[in-house]
């Protein structure tokens, strides 16, 4: 039986929605979808009123467009409309990678900057429809270019700063991008990252690209081409400090985010104007119950979905005060984050499952020397967040004070989709809980038989939908139809497994594409994860299967232990011993493979594709290992496989 959080009685006095009013607008959304969204898209500015909703089939040539002859701005709500009330408070709080470098950007700043930027860009001759690929590190000039992009009407793509040269040239080819906004270095952990010289070498193969405008962030030597590159400041101090934005169709297209698939090169996934912003702006008031002159802060990299939505577009959206953070959680030391929240007095704080299970592993006292008094709300999101950390992240970090909202959700998604609200939601560690409003999930086998009750299966989404989906593949929309809606006819089909419990809680097991089958028997590689985790001697765990003569598959976990324990015979006895307790026999992992590290993305996602090839003893196909955080793991692992030979 897991653990029930209820709502503090403190919490929900102040909180925007509580259990009635979910309920309420929870029925409402699905069953009066026109209704319910017509109303709640009023919530950001329109130049021309939309008079039609929601037109959406999930069915046949996939077609999704909501608020579809309303016209807008995104810049323009995100900036100009708040300029009255809030021009002179904070918009950006940014926090430097030396932690005695910050500074505060208030609304009437930053939409100074984004005028200039965008004069700057049209000076470059860029225009509606056209597509700029930003390659920045984590300062303000990140959001601003953005911003500038929404103001122009260009389409952004963002690329993550610590993307290799091969993997941003791809990126740039595929929606033939026109300019390039980049700095001369990125500054991490300490540490220089190389981002114009990787332009330089990823331009080598982009001919689109005609124009690059470089940041001076660190003031690094660079190369500059005459004629292609030219200094931010300098288009900035030149153009004027006001700009007349774009009026965009709501169907017209604000980003493209590239996202790995389980196969074959990264989807350009296409979000539109409209209904993204509606989205992101009311889930993040209500998943973090935003209220006036909170401080909140996510550390994703704006390079991800999670920046997008939830550092830029969503809490600006709201004249919120977003905190963007250019370093690591481990610099100067583990207690960085906690720090930052001191130093700001962050009330909400989002991160990943991966950088609580790394903190932890550091130990209490990093996290008991700060105050976090502040705090009212933590987040997570990005993998399941198995039980251990959670209790821990709500224990140590948010002193039994702080709900968690655990939000699932995908790139695709555009916004949250399962989470607890924590004015309404009894919490229980390790399940995203409920849908958000809009949301109807689905529980299907296999044959695509929809599952009722209490039930594990594939997780699929129905009509009507939410108005932050993605709209297509960029350029490809028979493969968007393909990969999403072919599986199951009808359903968006998120790739994603879950259980449903008895009280209707959603428990996302991981990908489909990571379930192991032994002895025909389901078996989701976060469950064992979680176990392992679970265990007082285990940092992290990854598990995957492997061929296995008798039952199909077994199961391969390759396991990280906590600072100052060794590795033996008896040790690995007894995590086979614990995971058979904590789930069951069929659980027992065949095969532990001690690893200091494992193989992850710089956004902290464990790349499961190597470690199955590891342990099928497959190491010719490893594929790209240069998005890695530190692709020498990987050597270390082929090294030490098991029973190699
Ligand atoms: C926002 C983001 C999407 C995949 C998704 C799922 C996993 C995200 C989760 C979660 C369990 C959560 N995921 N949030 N799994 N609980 N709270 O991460 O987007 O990078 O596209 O990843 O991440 O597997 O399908 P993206």
């Amino acid at each position: 039986m897991a653990d029930l959080f209820p709502v503090p009685a403190e919490f929900a006095k102040n909180a925007l929605i509580n259990e009635k009013t979910y309920q309420e607008w929870y029925d409402r959304s699905v069953k009066d979808p026109d209704g319910f969204w017509g109303e709640h898209g009023k919530r950001i500015d329109w130049i021309k009123p939309y008079t039609k909703v929601k037109n959406v089939s999930y069915s046949g040539d996939v077609s999704i467009k909501w608020y579809e002859d309303g016209t807008l701005n995104v810049a323009a709500n995100c900036l100009d409309r708040h300029l009255e009330k809030r021009g002179d408070q904070t918009a950006i709080i940014w926090e430097g990678d030396d932690p005695n470098e910050s500074k505060h950007v208030t609304y009437r700043e930053l939409h100074e900057q984004v005028c200039r930027l965008s004069n700057a860009m049209e000076g470059l001759g860029v225009k509606k429809g056209d597509r700029v690929t930003i390659y920045l590190p984590m300062i303000v000039e990140a959001a601003v270019a953005m911003l500038a992009c929404a103001r122009v009407g260009a389409i952004h793509s963002i690329v993550f700063g610590g993307f290799s040269p091969d993997a941003l040239a791809g990126r740039i080819q595929d929606c033939d991008s026109s300019l390039v906004i980049t700095a001369d270095e990125g500054l991490r952990g300490g540490r220089k990252v190389p981002l114009k010289a990787n332009v330089d070498k990823a331009l080598e193969t982009c001919w689109s690209v005609k124009n690059v405008i470089v940041v001076k962030r660190t003031g690094g030597n660079i190369h500059m081409v005459t004629g292609r590159d030219s200094w931010y400041h300098d288009l900035t101090e030149k153009a004027a400090p006001t700009h007349k934005p774009a009026e965009m169709s709501a169907e017209d297209p604000l980003f493209i985010l590239y996202t790995s698939g389980s196969t074959g090169k990264p989807k350009g996934v296409l979000h539109t104007t409209g209904g993204y912003l509606v989205y992101a702006s009311m889930t993040h008031q209500y998943v973090f119950d935003y209220h006036e002159g909170d401080i909140y802060w996510c550390t994703a990299d704006v390079g991800w979905v999670t920046g997008h939505s939830y550092i830029v577009y969503g809490p600006l959206a709201n004249g919120a005060i977003t905190l963007m953070f250019e370093g690591i959680p481990t610099y100067p030391d583990a207690s960085r984050f906690w720090q930052v929240c001191d130093k700001h007095q962050v009330n909400i704080f989002y991160t990943a499952p991966t950088a609580i299970r790394s903190l932890m592993r550091e130990g209490e006292e990093l996290v008991k020397k700060t105050s976090r008094k502040s705090l009212r709300l933590l987040g997570s999101v990005g993998e399941p967040i198995n039980p251990e950390a959670w209790l821990w992240y709500h224990r140590v970090v948010g002193d039994n004070r702080c709900p968690i909202v655990d939000t699932w959700w995908q790139t695709e998604t555009g916004g949250i989709l399962i989470t607890p609200l924590a004015g309404a939601t009894a919490l229980k560690p390790g399940s995203a809980t409920r849908p958000f409003f809009g949301v109807k999930p689905l529980m299907v086998d296999a044959e695509g038989k929809v599952l009722e009750g209490a039930v594990e299966g594939n997780l699929c989404l129905a009509e009507p939908g939410w108005p932050g989906q993605m709209r297509t593949i960029y350029g490809d929309h028979e493969r968007f139809g393909q990969t999403y809606f072919s599986t199951y006819k009808g359903l968006y089909f998120t790739g994603d497994g879950a259980r449903r419990d008895a009280d209707g809680y959603y428990w996302i097991t991981g990908r489909v594409d990571d379930v192991i089958n032994v002895s025909g028997h389901r078996m989701g590689t976060a469950e064992v994860e979680s176990a392992l985790v679970a265990h007082p001697k285990v940092a992290e765990a990854a598990v995957v299967g492997y061929p296995h003569e008798i039952k199909g598959q077994g199961i391969y976990a390759y396991v990280t232990l906590i600072q100052g324990e060794e590795p033996s015979e008896d040790l690995r006895k007894e995590l086979v011993a614990w995971v058979r307790k904590e789930i069951g026999p069929i659980a027992s992992p065949d095969l532990i493979q001690w690893s200091p590290g494992l193989p992850k993305t710089r956004s902290g996602k464990i790349m499961r594709r190597i470690l199955r090839k590891i342990a099928e003893n497959d190491y010719g196909t490893l594929g790209d290992t240069s998005t890695l955080a530190d692709p020498t793991v990987v050597d270390d692992l082929i090294d030490n496989r098991m029973n190699r030979g």
